[in-house]
């Protein structure tokens, strides 16, 4: 067992912090120099991270860089999903939500339709509607202005967050509008900011098997530059567990990191486990809670300039969601009330959390649970409104 000291550069604010650092792993050391010392860390410490043995000394490190941005602040959000349809052109392997259209399952609602799922579970003041869906062959992007304005007439306070980056270049190459035009239409009808959902893996070997019918991991960063260019803030994801090995990951980690570095339009990123059932991948295992939690503690280690890391709480299970926030995590996510992509690949988690039980979740990790708004403001309620710090 050898020991770097954590040392002042990382401040005295927390317990863990004071302690030196121990593994048993010395590939680790030099690794562990470098966080210690606030270094960039390149491709090849990736790939240690991945490959070391020592979970719980790769997990300090991130909990370590994890504290020294956050201390204990852990993020949760009062969010609905929704998905205004799973008619989708793209047959990705990696999914069982989507259907062709006409086909058993499938579904688009109408824009009323829309508009009352929104309204329905409004139990307490939503702050976010996040709204992704399939690849519909024959809805415009005017249908989803008028569903996008629409919510803003009816839900003013609401942030909205909706489209991924497939989404975006799809709608703009069926309008035949250029990506900056299509953005700047969806920013007027009144969207707010974009989610993460559809990064994948950004390799083209492995994007050709899991998803190869829409855009290519280049055009998924090049979308959300330009949507950054507009002024908004976006997510990003990265889907691991099915066939992608530690090259792939770290290449996909490492290429949202420079595009972080030119724009600042990254507000959080998210590990997505892979869900096989319902999927022609159902062949492969899912993933299990320690290779969930160090795509979590990697994810923090690479991304030093992301500011957030996102235990996605449905995907992960509420219980290894609680302890990724001593991994490297900050946020879980929200109390989101209808959850489909990841139900209808088998999870068998709760379809949304009262906000009482993620505040709850988070405490019992030792943690600061703080509400916040999509932009990460402190939101502050009383019976049945908020405001926002700004
Ligand atoms: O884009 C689809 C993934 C994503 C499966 O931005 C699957 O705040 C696992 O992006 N197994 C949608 N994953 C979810 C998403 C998301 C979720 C929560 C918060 C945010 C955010 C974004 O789910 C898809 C795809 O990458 N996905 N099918 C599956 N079988």
């Amino acid at each position: 067992m050898s020991e770097v000291s954590a040392g002042t550069q990382f401040g005295p604010s927390s317990a863990a912090q004071a302690r030196p650092f121990r593994t048993s792993d010395p590939r680790l050391e030099p690794v562990a120099r470098r966080v210690m010392a606030g270094e960039r860390l390149n491709f090849d410490d990736g790939l240690v991270l991945y490959g070391s043995p020592d979970i719980f000394a790769v997990g300090w490190l991130a909990n370590t860089v994890r504290e020294k941005l956050h201390g204990d602040l852990t993020y949760f959000n009062v969010n609905r999903h929704i998905n205004p349809t799973n008619v989708c052109v793209a047959n990705c392997r990696l999914c069982a939500f989507g259907r062709k259209k006409g086909t058993d399952g499938s579904y688009t609602m109408d824009l009323e339709q829309a508009w009352a799922a929104a309204a329905s579970g409004y139990s307490e003041a939503v702050t976010e509607f996040h709204i992704v869906g399939g690849l519909h062959p024959d809805l415009p992007l005017e249908f989803f202005l008028d569903l996008i304005s629409g919510l803003k007439e009816r839900f003013p306070q609401v942030h909205i967050k909706a489209f991924t980056m497939v989404e975006i270049a799809f709608l703009a190459k069926r309008a035949k509008l250029s990506i900056p035009e299509t953005i700047e239409r969806m920013k007027a009808a009144g969207l707010d900011s974009c989610p993460g959902g559809g990064a994948e893996i950004f390799a083209d070997r492995v994007r050709h098997i899991i998803c190869d019918h829409k855009i290519d991991g280049s055009e998924w960063l090049d979308t959300a530059r330009m949507v950054h260019q507009a002024g908004l803030k976006s997510n990003a994801t990265m889907l691991y567990g099915h066939i992608e090995n530690d090259e792939d990951r770290v290449d996909h980690l490492l290429r949202l990191r420079a595009v972080q570095d030119e724009t600042g339009g990254f507000q959080t990123f998210i590990p997505l486990a892979f869900h096989p059932d319902n999927t022609p991948l159902d062949h492969l295992p899912r993933t299990t809670g320690m290779t969930d939690l160090r795509q979590i503690a990697v994810g923090r280690l690479l991304l030093d300039n992301f500011p957030h890391i996102k235990a996605y709480w449905q995907m992960m299970t509420p219980q290894i969601a609680q302890i990724a926030l001593r991994f490297g995590a900050d946020d879980v996510d929200g109390t989101v009330i209808e959850e489909k992509i990841y139900h209808d690949a088998g999870a068998t988690t709760p379809q949304g959390m009262r906000r009482q039980d993620l505040m709850r979740l988070i405490a019992e990790a030792g943690r600061v649970p703080v509400e916040r708004d999509t932009l990460y403001r402190n939101v502050t309620r009383t019976e049945d409104s908020f405001t926002v710090a700004v």
